[in-house]
């Protein structure tokens, strides 16, 4: 009897491991790719708890990794030996991408939330039909000052205020190539997509002269040194003046007369993805009107999805600063993908600035 019961006992014992293991292996499975979704995004970019809901709501585990420029993302993926299966590129980088063949054709039949994204982002010159790329968030550059600490006079209605010599080591840039080339070039009348090696020099040149006012040129940190006071004056992306605002409201967010970037941030599937179900279920999900509206209330930066609109506290939705009108955003300018010659040499234009200050 008791080797019966020994047996009986072994044979559960065994049932339960199969069990278990069976368990494991489902639950374990995305460590070989197809329960795994691995996300890359800027950093600051996303709830947290949007990630949570989504594993939640799918079984679905989310790896998730951060960049903080479109050309360190791009360089990333090009090099190969990733398998991210979402990022979160701008316009000219979705352009660069898919040209190079670093991205997948979208299956439009898995994203039904498409419709609730409000037409003036959709259709865009850098991916016409949306065959690639599906919108995240948008905005503008503009300077974000603090009225109390910048000199009497300066409203930064003019890029040229930024030169002003009584702004002695009080600016901060946004550590981005194009957005300060970008407002070089406009300060001085030119497109920010200007590519006459002239006019580039000439920028330089004129930025060079800017040195003396900047203390520091960085990420995502220039939220936190805004807000801080430790600035009078930054550049920076609009939806990053918006958390800096919510933080210190004695700020303000002006966009300069001679024009400004309107730029796009959309989500795509790099050519590396190996779980495409579950990148179309992230991006539908995130397309949906109340977690694009959480979205977009936590990070701060603006929705192009027009039924999350109604879900936003009326204070944001209503502030033309972070949503504005299609008639100032029209005056705008889109990056251009410029070419892998011309993006280096951008690049390099930078490089120079920052090198300059040491
Ligand atoms: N902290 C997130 C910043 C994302 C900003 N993207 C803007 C891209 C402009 N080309």
């Amino acid at each position: 009897m008791k080797s019966l019961i020994r047996s009986f006992a072994a044979i559960l014992v065994a049932a339960l491991g199969c069990l278990y293991l069976a368990t494991y292996l489902n639950t374990s499975e995305g460590y070989s790719g197809s329960n795994t979704l691995t996300i890359y995004n800027w950093g600051d970019y996303v709830d947290p708890e949007l990630l949570e809901k989504f594993q939640k709501e799918t079984g679905i585990t989310v790896i998730y990794q951060t960049f903080d420029s479109n050309e360190a993302m791009m360089t990333k993926i090009q090099q190969g030996g990733t398998t991210y299966d979402v990022a979160m590129p701008s316009e000219y980088a979705i352009d660069k991408m898919r040209q190079e063949n670093l991205l997948l054709p979208l299956d439009q039949a898995k994203l039904p939330n498409l419709k609730h994204i409000d037409e003036r982002f959709l259709d865009l010159g850098f991916d016409k039909g949306n065959k690639y790329s599906v919108p995240y968030f948008w905005g503008t550059v503009g300077v974000v000052f603090n009225p109390e600490l910048v000199p009497e006079g300066l409203t930064f209605d003019s890029w040229d205020d930024l030169w002003d010599p009584r702004l002695g080591n009080s600016l901060m840039l946004v550590d981005g190539a194009r957005e300060v080339i970008g407002f070089g070039l406009n300060s001085l009348g030119y497109s920010l997509n200007d590519t006459n090696e002239a006019h580039l020099q000439e920028t330089l040149a004129k930025l060079q002269t800017l040195t003396p006012n900047v203390k520091a040129i960085v990420g995502d940190e220039i939220k936190m040194l805004l807000a801080g006071e430790e600035a009078a004056a930054g550049v920076v992306w609009s939806g990053d003046a918006a958390e800096i605002m919510d933080e210190n409201d004695k700020l303000d967010y002006v966009i300069p007369k001679e024009g400004s970037n309107v730029w796009f941030d959309n989500m795509v599937i790099p050519r590396t993805a190996s779980n495409l179900d579950g990148a179309h279920k992230f991006m539908n999900f995130m397309l949906d009107p109340a977690n694009a509206a959480q979205n977009a209330e936590y990070v701060g930066y603006s929705t192009p999805n027009k039924d999350a609109i109604p879900l936003l506290p009326e204070e944001i939705s209503s502030d033309e600063r972070f949503y504005p009108p299609a008639q100032l955003t029209s005056r705008l300018e889109v990056y251009n993908n410029l070419g892998k010659r011309m993006l280096s040499h951008y690049n390099e234009l930078f490089l120079e600035f920052k090198m300059h200050r040491k």
